[in-house]
């Protein structure tokens, strides 16, 4: 049987990678911001319509890094629902989590109940663009203007978004980037981070680089989370072909609105205003007294006819294991039961409109 897993990598023909890393070979140039790493970093900042952004190993390494450049303390307030990524990166960096529930119809950060979370240890928010959805950026934005905090959007979802127009990477004082192989936009492993203040962006370069200023000057206590050439080679291509890519996944999500509109007891996305969506994910919830079947029965007979639909994002956060004891999940009792009865469905360029008609067929039945 053919298996559909929940996405698949896109990546440009062989011979336009072949060609791309061909002088790679003459220069034995491989890492340390080299050519391709520069001209990566040029293209991006054009794409992305933003005025700095630093390349990095990975998108969590961007987050973990940017939270220490910021020099942050205390409690930061952000969501549990998102992957493990975004909380464990604030406490890798021995911040608290205090964690704010989701709204429940784009799952985003709830921004009117952030207020209610400040106490004199926040210093900053960390929301999450969650499946490509933009948070609440104005009031979001208030918020850290009253209370003097950081906003740090993880903004791993959001490659080539925009927000009435403006670049997603443009809000907060950063917005962090995942271009992991399974993510609409990627450099095999990588990441990248925006700020508003660019002093941050030096900061940033030496800790992902020792903090190595010379030959013979170190001066900074920095870690190693620089971008490959083989890396940024795989950018430069992907980025060729991303506008394709997006287009294409626009068709896979309209099919599936199509299908699954009107369905009772199935909640499918609906479009934000003013926003320039990448078609990243698509989320559908299950109200199995309605719909008559639970997610993981639908999951199971998914998967019974060789479709890998994945549970993002279960277990929230707050559930993991690691954290046993230290949070309670019910603290945020919508996005603990959204988590219970979501399902993200297949979403990727190449997998064909008639793909995602079989899977709709599958849940329908
Ligand atoms: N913040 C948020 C909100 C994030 O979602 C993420 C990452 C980050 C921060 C951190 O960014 P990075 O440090 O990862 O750059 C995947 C990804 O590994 C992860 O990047 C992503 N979020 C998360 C939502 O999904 P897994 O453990 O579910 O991946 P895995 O290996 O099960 O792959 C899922 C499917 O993707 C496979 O069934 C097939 C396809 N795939 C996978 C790989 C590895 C490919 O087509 N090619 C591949 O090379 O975490």
């Amino acid at each position: 049987m053919k298996q559909i897993l929940v996405t698949r990598s896109s990546m440009p023909s062989f011979e336009e990678y072949a060609d791309e890393i061909k002088e790679l070979w003459d220069t034995h140039w491989l890492t340390n911001m080299g050519v391709k790493h520069k001209q990566f970093q040029k293209k991006l900042c054009e794409y992305l319509k933003v005025n700095n952004i630093e390349l990095l190993t990975n998108g969590h390494m961007a987050l973990e890094l940017t939270l220490q450049a910021m020099e942050l303390s205390g409690e930061v307030i952000t969501t549990p629902y998102t992957f493990a990524s975004t909380t464990h990166a604030i406490v890798r960096n021995g911040l608290t989590p205090v964690f704010c529930d989701i709204k429940p119809d784009d799952y985003t950060i709830d921004a009117d109940k952030i207020e209610a979370l400040i106490t004199d240890k926040t210093s900053a928010i960390l929301p999450v663009h969650v499946y490509g959805n933009i948070c609440e950026i104005e009031k979001i934005e208030k918020l850290a203007e009253k209370y003097n905090l950081k906003v740090v959007y993880d903004a791993a979802h959001t490659f080539g978004e925009t927000y009435k127009g403006i670049g997603v990477g443009n809000f907060g004082d950063a917005s962090i980037f995942s271009f992991h192989a399974t993510k609409v936009f990627n450099t095999i492993e990588g990441g990248a981070v925006c700020f508003k203040d660019e002093k941050y962006s030096a900061k940033i370069y030496d800790l992902k680089n020792f903090g190595i200023h010379g030959p013979e000057t170190v001066s900074g206590i920095g870690a190693n989370a620089k971008m490959n050439e083989f890396c940024a080679a795989m950018g430069l291509c992907n980025l060729r072909h991303i506008d394709d890519e997006i287009a294409a996944r626009k068709k896979i999500y309209d099919k599936y609105c199509e299908l699954l509109a009107d369905v009772k007891g199935v909640c499918i996305p609906s479009a934000q205003k003013d926003v320039k969506n990448n078609y990243a994910y698509f989320p559908v919830v299950f109200d199995e007294d309605k719909f008559g079947k639970s997610r993981d029965e639908v999951a199971e007979e998914l998967l019974s006819e060789g479709i890998f639909a994945r549970k993002y994002f279960y277990p929230i956060t707050s559930a993991f294991d690691c954290y046993k004891d230290r949070f309670n999940p019910l603290d945020t009792p919508i996005a603990y039961d959204v988590s219970k009865r979501v399902l993200t469905l297949p979403i990727y360029g190449e997998l064909g409109e008639e793909n995602a008609e079989k899977i709709c067929r599958i849940i329908l039945k």
